[in-house]
């Protein structure tokens, strides 16, 4: 008689060994080889602030802890600037400005971008291993997406650093003095290299602050830019808390302030400054409609939806958080996307095959399950895969919720989490109503196979960026920015550079 072959368990190729799960892993991984990351971030107990391109200490003598999402242990102590160390920088930054950088030749200044992006790709394994500690995003991101794109914008922008004649034909640009640049916590490196690398390639002298929870990569690329001979002051980087940023964005040196980060916030900083005459770009959040029309092809659409709202945790001010999908397809999609989600691996960010690392803290773990009790409360109905909380670390599942109407919250504000809110639509007036039914207008994403409903959309969404048949794809040279309260200025390409200087 012939026998039964033995039912097959998983059949998951990456499955190289016959280890025991892990705590984090999903229930029906049962099989799992973890394949951790293993390059020195080459961290010290203590950072300090740099200004006038050296590394100093506090005037408080105060410091703060950085702490590991994935395993809540302190990284590393970094300076607490205050007041004294702000009006140093500031005071560091425009005498660079005045001696040295304003009046350095625009290829000169340039060499410095190559430089600086060269050091960043041949230290780019220990700035990704750094950031994913101090952010919790999964290495595979910082290491194929954040650190390269850091880079990507120091070269580009350095490439025009001697071209600035051409970015308004038949006028000159000449550069603003010192910025103050305020930055979040979502990608501190790229954001750091996304807001410096203009300035500098516009001629301008910078002050910057990353966001407290995630100061690590902006102190190491301090040490870039001593390695790099950057002249002193040229760069400034205070660490430190809210109100560090608050001083930095109205101080009176500041010629202009670019801020990224939250709306609430964006609009605190433009009371402060309301009298002034100081130049202002502000990227803020967001809540974008990703529209699957009934012609898309159903798996790409999917896949954009996964990296649309998963990538980075759904920590992106850009990410697809509102599905909008045509009612005939809606059924399929839930059930594609459910069965996609089941495979997502959540768990340690420094495992290269972790989908879903750490949430950035506690306090936006708890912020992000408040959205869900919400999202339950206001009859929303909420779908999460089998998932094991660990006894450490702030990890949250994806999650989705269908029968969700535009009047729910979590229709309507920014979760900044792995969080999905499904509508449906029936007609494509229908979806451009719904989707440009927001305060926000940052980004758009459109699945369809035609090419008239694409150009269509693209005209009609109040975003600052629309992405056909794919979504969160990201160049230096392709500019960046928001309608509504998301913010005003671009940052990124040509007109990111217009941005930085004044047309003389
Ligand atoms: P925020 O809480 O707004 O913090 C952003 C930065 O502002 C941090 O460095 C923060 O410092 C600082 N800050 C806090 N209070 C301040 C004040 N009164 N004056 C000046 N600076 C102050 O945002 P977040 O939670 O870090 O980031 C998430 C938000 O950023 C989301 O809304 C997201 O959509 C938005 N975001 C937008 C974009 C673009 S391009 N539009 C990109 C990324 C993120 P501390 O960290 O020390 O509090």
């Amino acid at each position: 008689m012939p026998t039964l072959a033995p039912e097959k368990k998983t059949a998951r190729p990456a499955n190289r060994g016959h280890r025991p799960a892990p705590e984090l892993c999903f229930g029906d991984l049962w099989e799992y080889d973890p394949s951790p990351e293993t390059a020195d971030p080459k961290l010290k107990p203590r950072y300090e602030l740099f200004i006038g391109g050296k590394f100093v200490a506090p005037a408080s003598g105060k410091y703060f802890d950085s702490i590991n999402p994935a395993n809540e242990q302190k990284i590393a102590e970094l300076a607490l600037g205050g007041a004294a160390d702000v009006d140093a920088a500031y005071a560091a930054a425009q005498h660079a400005f005045e001696t040295v950088w304003g009046k350095m030749p625009g290829k000169e200044r340039g060499k410095y971008l190559f430089r600086i992006a060269r050091l960043l790709q041949d230290r780019a394994r220990e700035f990704a291993v750094a950031e994913t500690m101090d952010n919790g995003k999964p290495i595979r991101e910082t290491r194929d997406f954040d650190v390269p794109m850091a880079a990507a914008h120091f070269f580009y922008h350095g490439g025009w650093a001697d071209k600035l004649d051409y970015v308004a034909p038949g006028r000159r640009l000449a550069p603003l003095g010192v910025v103050g640049q305020v930055i979040p916590w979502n990608f501190p490196l790229l954001m750091l290299a996304w807001k410096i690398a203009p300035a500098l390639a516009a001629g301008n002298c910078v002050v910057i602050k990353p966001a407290t929870n995630t100061p690590i990569t902006a102190v190491k690329l301090a040490e870039i830019f001593q390695d790099a001979g950057l002249p002193p002051g040229v760069v400034n980087v205070i660490t430190g808390s809210g109100s560090t940023g608050g001083l930095m964005m109205a101080h009176p040196t500041a010629a202009k302030i670019a801020f990224t980060g939250s709306t609430e916030v964006g609009k605190v900083i433009m009371r402060s400054v309301a009298d002034t005459d100081k130049k202002m770009t502000m990227e803020l959040g967001g809540k974008a409609a990703n529209i699957v029309f009934d012609d898309a092809p159903l798996d790409q659409a999917v896949e954009g939806i996964v990296n649309g709202i998963f990538f980075n945790q759904g920590q992106v001010c850009c990410a697809g958080s509102r599905l909008l999908v045509h009612e005939s397809v809606a059924r399929t999609i839930v059930a594609k996307l459910k069965n996609r989600l089941r495979v997502l691996r959540v768990g340690d960010p420094l495992d290269k095959n972790t989908d879903l690392g750490a949430i950035v803290s506690r306090a936006q773990l708890d912020s992000i399950q408040a959205y869900l009790d919400i999202g339950v409360k206001e009859g929303a109905e909420m779908w999460q895969p089998p998932f094991r909380r660990p006894a450490k670390g702030f990890f949250m599942p994806p999650t989705i919720f269908t029968g969700v109407t535009q009047s729910h919250r979590i229709a309507r504000e920014e979760i900044f989490g792995p969080v999905l809110s499904i509508l449906t639509f029936r007609t494509v007036d229908e979806a451009i109503e719904k989707a440009n039914n927001t305060a926000y207008g940052l980004s758009a994403g459109v699945w369809t196979d035609k090419g008239s409903r694409i150009l269509k959309m693209s005209t009609e969404l109040k975003a600052g960026v629309v992405w056909a048949n794919t979504f969160n794809k990201f160049d230096p040279t392709s500019p960046f920015g928001g309608y509504k309260e998301s913010g005003f200025g671009r940052e990124g390409g040509r007109q990111g550079l217009l941005d930085y200087a004044k047309l003389v």
